[in-house]
């Protein structure tokens, strides 16, 4: 693999599966493949489970890494073309991500959207100027609109817990008080549309994802409808993508015991961090049903199954 920006990067997104569950099962089992590498991790906006999995993956396979906090350990980069740069930016992202690519075999970079500007958001300026400038193979850490580690480890975690070969995955919008990214939800749907299995996608009305990641999807404004035999039920807040940006004020959209009990017997998943009793009550969360802790330490093997891929092809 040369890059990993989405699952368009992946020739196979089951294989890699099967490569993360691998390494799940036996973590140092190419503990020298990355000896003498360094990998760069970029933070432009904050990270708990990204940063810590992915260090802890790149350390199973014997590779170092540099982690920067841009901004706040770093200088304010620029990333227009033909600025003149005399605001508060002291640097263009040409010359750093071309610096970073001097110390760095493979960069990873998160960065959020503004959800201002649909048009600059969708245009990912900053991980295209990664990949432009920096002359290395690319790791998206989340982008402005996807977020593929994170969609990489859900399929991981549905794979390790399904009963049935085409499990009913429905993934519903949920409550929260600041408007944030669609990365989580694009990217879900986008792998999952990869997959066998049926995937149901609820929201209140204006609140539809972009019909590019949907796919084939079935899309329903009725939560408790959608949640009807659910056997895994993915909560996530997205900002809408219509009205850009807006929050939506649906407080009834979380999930709680009842709406669980709507399901059969269903798995909860998300992605963390989650504010509980905004998105999903406190019972549900920790219930048995509830699966985001082994769902948040399974990426450090899909971050594993990526960094391995790469390194294979340097
Ligand atoms: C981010 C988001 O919704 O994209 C990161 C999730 C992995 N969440 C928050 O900012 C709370
Ligand atoms: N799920 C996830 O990406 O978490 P962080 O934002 O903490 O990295």
């Amino acid at each position: 693999m040369q890059q990993f920006l989405s699952v368009e990067d992946v020739s196979d997104p089951m294989a890699l599966v099967s490569e993360a569950m691998s390494c799940k099962e036996s973590p140092l089992q190419a503990s020298q493949l990355g000896n003498g590498k360094t990998l760069g991790l970029i933070f432009f906006n904050p990270s708990l489970r990204t940063r810590m999995s992915t260090v802890k993956a790149a350390q199973n396979l014997g590779l170092e890494t540099i982690v920067l906090n841009t901004g706040q350990d770093s200088w304010q980069l620029e990333i227009e073309d033909q600025v003149v740069m005399n605001g508060n930016k002291a640097e263009h992202i040409k010359e750093a991500a071309a610096v970073m690519g001097q110390y760095c075999d493979i960069l990873g970079i998160r960065t959020f959207p503004g959800l201002e500007d649909r048009d600059t958001d969708y245009q990912e300026k900053l991980l295209t100027a990664f990949v432009e400038n920096c002359g290395r193979p690319v790791v998206s850490l989340e982008s402005a609109t996807r977020h593929p580690l994170q969609s990489l480890t859900d399929l991981l975690t549905i794979e390790e817990l399904k009963k049935k070969e085409k499990p009913k995955v429905v993934l519903t919008w949920a409550p929260h008080i600041k408007p944030l990214p669609q990365a989580v939800g694009n990217s879900f749907a986008e792998w999952v549309n990869q997959t066998e299995y049926e995937l149901v996608i609820a929201h209140p009305e204006g609140f539809d994802l972009d019909p590019k990641f949907v796919g084939s999807a079935t899309v329903m404004t009725d939560q408790n409808k959608a949640l009807e035999d659910a056997d895994f039920v993915y909560a996530k807040n997205w900002s809408s993508f219509n009205d850009y940006g807006a929050v939506g004020d649906f407080p009834d959209w979380q999930i709680t015991s009842e709406k669980m009990a709507l399901t059969n017997q269903a798995y909860f998943m998300h992605c963390l961090p989650v504010r509980r009793n905004v998105v999903v009550s406190d019972d549900v969360i920790e219930s048995d049903q509830s699966v985001v802790i082994q769902q948040a330490g399974n990426r450090v093997y899909a971050a594993q199954a990526v960094l391995q891929s790469i390194l294979k092809s340097l």
